[in-house]
């Protein structure tokens, strides 16, 4: 090889390891948190944020402030209390009708402490406004963590990363994950115990509510479950965004749970997959957002569908959402209930499943869009399809 040669060589090979340690150290930054990157001072969002030109969004700043026309359907829970036998009927119709039909509804006069909402809001967005020292106390990857500040989607296997920072934590049972759960902003411990304690209470009511609408008996032993369910608590941090139209806050993903309650603050950002078409979610003052699961599409035989939704970024307003989790205990095992399988008509649509298989799922897979859901379809006559 003539000398030339050589040194092309070298110096081809020099670049390729600089570029292998740019990468790496790139990704170092990217686990912190994108809240970090703007600490750092970033002005436009990094190459590995960018999605492909058919999965940006088409909405601007000024689109999310002005609100959209779509409204998601209400259900206010004081009157479904108070309403007699005859009309209750009426009213779990259109529980029935939102589930089928749309997969999320919005519940209003829901009972929850406003004050309390309010506050738990205000110390999760305290926690995320602390300096990176101090959050990264509690960053880690592992995905089994009780507790755990992480960023994007599924960082382990994102391809492209969401601008999104996270706080989960894992609330069954809420006295082991107490210590845990991190003690600075100083009342950040308080307000979860009291937002779990009452969400919790507020979950077991719709969830009756919905059970009702599905036309399933109400059973004592699987109401039980519930009350012994899981509950996972996720408060999002979505930090201003130099290039909002590039990037998403989360990409579209179905919720694993039975049902999902959502607190949002009064920054749009969530839309909802209805007709072929992405809507934005007027957050709609002192509500609750409820939409169905991966594990009720189980449970109802494919009555409910979870539906896909997505969350937008904005230039100028840092936006947050509290979403909470519930399903069964972990350890249960989630299948079509016995009352909706018929065999002459609509046999089993969903082979049995549990946590592990899901969290085994996404520690080797891409779990946006409804991956994990669509591994546990079967076709009518019960093979996999
Ligand atoms: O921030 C939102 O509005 C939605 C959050 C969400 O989809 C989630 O936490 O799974």
């Amino acid at each position: 090889m003539g000398l030339d040669m050589m040194v092309e060589r070298n110096t081809s090979d020099q670049e390729e390891r600089e570029e292998e340690e740019e990468e790496k150290a790139a990704k170092n930054r990217y686990t912190k948190g994108v809240k970090h990157l703007l600490e750092i001072g970033i002005s436009s969002v990094p190459k590995d944020y960018i999605l492909p030109p058919q999965d940006r969004p088409r909405v601007t700043d000024k689109d999310l402030e002005h609100g959209s026309n779509f409204c998601l359907p209400v259900v206010d829970m004081a009157r479904l209390r108070s309403l007699s036998a005859a009309d209750r009927i009426q009213a779990l119709e259109a529980v029935d009708k939102a589930c089928k039909e749309y997969g999320f509804f919005q519940v209003v006069n829901h009972g929850m402490n406003e004050e309390g909402m309010r506050r738990m809001m205000a110390a999760g967005r305290r926690f995320f406004e602390q300096g990176f020292e101090e959050r990264k106390k509690w960053m880690t990857s592992d995905i089994r963590g009780k507790v755990r500040y992480g960023t994007s989607f599924n960082q382990i296997n994102d391809t492209v990363f969401c601008w999104r920072d996270f706080l989960k934590l894992n609330c069954q049972p809420l006295q082991e994950m107490l210590p845990l759960c991190p003690s600075s902003p100083k009342d950040l411990r308080d307000e979860v115990v009291s937002y779990v304690e009452e969400i919790q209470v507020l979950f077991l009511e719709i969830m009756a509510v919905v059970l009702e609408a599905l036309g399933v008996r109400k059973e004592e032993a699987l109401m039980e479950e519930f009350e012994e369910g899981s509950h996972m608590l996720i408060v999002n941090y979505f930090p201003p965004c130099p290039n909002p139209d590039l990037t998403l806050g989360m990409p579209p993903h179905s919720d694993y749970g039975f049902l999902t309650l959502l607190l949002q603050d009064d920054v749009a950002g969530l839309q909802v997959y209805h007709r072929d078409r992405w809507f934005t979610i007027n957050p709609l003052f002192n509500s609750i957002v409820v939409n169905i699961g991966d594990h009720l599409e189980i449970f109802s035989n494919g009555r409910y569908k979870s539906v896909l939704h997505r969350v937008l970024v904005n230039s100028t307003k840092p936006r947050m959402s509290i979403a909470s989790l519930h399903s069964l205990p972990f350890s249960s095992t989630v299948r079509p209930a016995a009352a909706l399988i018929d065999d002459a008509g609509r046999g089993r649509l969903y082979k049995d499943t549990d946590f592990a298989a899901f969290l085994n799922y996404i520690s080797s897979h891409d779990a946006n869009r409804k991956s994990f859901l669509e591994t546990r379809k079967l076709t009518p006559n019960g093979q996999r399809g």
